[in-house]
């Protein structure tokens, strides 16, 4: 079946069956929000972007969306349905009873802010102010799913006040240097406090019955609870990654390639009691290859690890940046039939390929691929 006409049906259980229905997010008028309590400590203190906010060059609007036209256009061509989001205007003010903020962001990566589980789509509750109203971008296409699927559920997790309670005071003067980061962070010391959940949908991991998702800057334990209790019939798993200084979105850290394999960032370190968990369910933890590239483009939040930001199209092929030769040569070797996708330009206006999307429809069903379970995990 061609993929602009599938029948729209939503269900997805992981990250690696047969994908046939994806959105994939658009750069227009993407913005760089004016600093925030949870951007403040979010961004590098390198990062280029420190200090400055407001639109993004034009140019690289244009250069970002060749590259998402093109990549929509390789997965249509390979019989994917494929979506894409309707952006607002991010440059206009926003507030809620609490908080002002002078911009948006933007609507690049919709796996920050959707996540399809089962036959669910659930729109997350997000960690930053200047992200709060962007499942609106995804509402039309939503509204069209929940009309055309009497099987979905659709569902939005509680909208956070966002207050400054949700943030930790001075936590910005506590991370000066590298080294102060990964303290706090490998303690579990993140920017953000437990006053209300709060969760990123690019935490979430999706191995059937069981999800993963990484307790950082961008979820909370009161977040993972949340989710625990929304899917009671699931088992949720809440990780963390010593030596990640800027622990925000899993899919840089911790990736399922297909039933017993996950690729981990080599400096991103899975705990051993988690790593005990995997391999006792016959699960194989790789360590990525090295990224190509010393630094992200300019104005990019994310880290060098995109190379890593894959996405999977089925158990036997994955997407994969062009220009990351050795993670190509890696899945190459792992079994993989690899898809190049120039995607560099793109990254700066919210990820790689993996953030760049999110799944409507991969067939399959709910399966356990963890029947040994561990208290308290
Ligand atoms: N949204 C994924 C970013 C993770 C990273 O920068 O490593």
């Amino acid at each position: 079946m061609a993929g602009e006409t599938r029948k729209t049906i939503v269900n997805s259980w992981n990250e690696w069956d047969p994908l046939k229905h994806v959105i994939v997010g658009v750069a227009d008028g993407c913005m760089i929000p004016p600093s925030e309590p949870a951007s403040e400590c979010k961004i590098p203190i390198d990062s280029d972007m420190k200090g400055k906010w407001g639109p993004r060059p034009q140019e690289t609007v244009e250069k970002a969306n060749i590259q998402l036209d093109n990549f929509a256009k390789i997965l249509e061509d390979r019989g994917i349905r494929v979506d894409r989001p309707t952006p607002l205007d991010f440059s206009q003010a926003v507030s809620t009873p609490d908080w002002e903020m002078l911009s948006m962001f933007g609507c690049m990566p919709p796996r920050d802010v959707i996540v399809t589980v089962g036959n669910e789509m659930l729109e997350a509750t997000m960690s930053y102010r200047s992200r709060w109203f962007e499942y609106l971008c995804y509402r039309p296409l939503i509204e069209q799913y929940y009309k055309e699927d009497p099987n979905m559920r659709w569902e939005a997790a509680p909208k956070p006040r966002l207050t400054d309670a949700s943030y930790k005071p001075g936590y910005l003067s506590r991370v000066m240097t590298n080294e102060d980061r990964l303290k706090l962070t490998a303690a579990k010391d993140f920017v953000t406090t437990e006053k209300e959940p709060l969760f990123d949908a690019a935490e979430f991991a999706r191995f059937g019955k069981d999800i993963v998702i990484q307790h950082g800057f961008t979820a909370n334990l009161a977040g993972i609870n949340w989710v625990s209790r929304h899917f009671p019939d699931l088992r949720i798993h809440a990780m963390n990654f010593p030596g990640d200084p800027y622990p925000i979105h899993i899919d840089c850290t911790f990736i399922p390639l297909r039933p017993g394999l996950v690729l981990n960032n080599p400096i991103r370190h899975v705990l051993p009691e988690h790593r005990k968990f995997f391999e006792m369910n016959d699960w194989e933890i790789v360590e990525a290859a090295p990224a190509a590239h010393e630094n992200p483009p300019p104005l990019c939040y994310s880290s060098v690890w995109l190379s890593m930001n894959v996405l999977v199209l089925d158990p036997k092929t994955v997407c994969v940046e062009a220009s990351e030769h050795a993670t190509m040569e890696q899945l190459e070797k792992l079994g993989f039939e690899v898809v190049p996708v120039p995607f560099r330009d793109a990254y700066p206006f919210g990820g790689g390929l993996h953030c760049a999307t999110t799944d409507v429809y991969r067939e399959g069903d709910c399966e356990d691929y963890f029947p040994k379970q561990v208290e308290g995990f």
